[in-house]
């Protein structure tokens, strides 16, 4: 046994960081402007972060600097004072949901040491497959559809039909959701959000079991810092978009044949996630407005410990709006 001292929890600041960007976007729930709603959480998640005493730097971030203003690649963010830290952020995940006010929208942010998480580099997809703790050891991005679905069934001591796959609604997926009705799987269909997917997985009471498909590389590498908490699993593959972009990581020294774990995605335990609900799903409610105030749903997670908390907040706007620069 180690006698060290408990040490500071980052996950229970950056639900700041999450709940701030959520009060900011859901005003525009509904609204049809994905664009203004993203850009509201962008201004919250970097006033909040950098009142953070870490030196952070963003590895996955809303683009290049000269595409995104804020929370570019490369961004510093906190206070500059140690520890020096990896950030990874999705503002929205979910903009087009948040946009027509359906399900699943969040707000998230994950932090693991320098170094430790995985550059995107030009990939915006990679395939994926992610699942709970007791199916974490059986996953093979390389196996085929039906088989992964047997190995997960048998881990989980149920049958394949009794399996329910997230998947998202895109023309690229027609194969992979005809295999998954012939294996005999039950299937969701999701317009946006493989982040909280993800995370359902491990979580029993979701009733999800597994993620599957070609999502967004960012939002794998923020799934799998949540994952890695929670003991579950998130395996890839990089899914260039054209062979232009496949010669351009080519060029920057990917291998595109390389699967990616868990661990090439966030190499350290000692990671952080929060999300907040900004329109209510499965797992959080969205933002709840009243007169003079709001209440956010959260989850906090961290690595090292395996802690994950759920924080439900009301927020006094009279009194955030003496002192806050956001105007709630
Ligand atoms: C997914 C989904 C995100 O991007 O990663 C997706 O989780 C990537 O695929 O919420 P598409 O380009 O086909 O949308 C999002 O939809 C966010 O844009």
């Amino acid at each position: 046994m180690m006698d060290t001292k408990p040490t500071r929890n980052l996950a229970l600041e950056l639900v700041r960081v999450t709940e701030a960007a959520s009060l900011a976007a859901g005003r525009y729930v509904g609204k049809g402007d994905k664009i203004a709603a993203d850009h509201a959480a962008v201004e919250a998640i970097r006033l909040v972060m950098n009142t953070i005493q870490m030196n952070g730097t963003i590895v996955i971030g809303e683009g290049e600097k000269d595409e995104a203003p804020m929370l570019y690649h490369g961004e510093k963010l906190g206070t500059g004072d140690e520890p020096n830290l990896d950030i990874a952020v999705d503002p929205i995940d979910g903009t087009s949901v948040l946009a027509n006010g359906t399900a699943n929208a969040i707000a998230t942010v994950a932090l693991a040491p320098r170094g430790s998480m995985f550059n995107p580099g030009p990939f915006m997809y990679m395939d994926k497959i992610a699942v709970g703790p007791e199916a974490k050891d059986v996953i093979d991005i390389e196996a085929p559809v039906a088989e992964n679905l047997r190995r997960i069934a048998r881990a989980k001591g149920e049958q394949v039909e009794d399996l329910k796959v997230v998947i998202l609604e895109r023309d690229r997926h027609k194969g992979l959701i005809d295999e998954v009705r012939k294996a005999g799987a039950r299937i969701r269909l999701i317009r946006d959000g493989d982040v909280i997917s993800a995370l359902m997985t491990a979580v029993p009471a979701s009733g999800v079991d597994v993620l599957m498909g070609i999502g967004g590389t960012p939002e794998g590498v923020l799934a799998a810092c949540a994952l890695r908490a929670l003991g579950g699993n998130i395996v890839g593959k990089l899914f260039p978009r054209s062979e232009k972009e496949a010669a351009l990581g080519r060029e920057q020294g990917y291998d595109l044949q390389k699967i990616l774990t868990m661990n090439d995605l966030v190499s350290s335990d000692d990671a952080f996630f929060a999300a907040t609900g900004v329109t209510s799903g499965d797992l959080l409610r969205g933002v709840d407005y009243f007169a003079h105030g709001a209440r956010t749903d959260s989850l906090v997670v961290r690595g090292l410990t395996g802690t994950e908390r759920r924080i439900i907040s009301t927020h006094h706007f009279d009194k955030l709006n003496e002192i806050s620069s956001i105007h709630y």
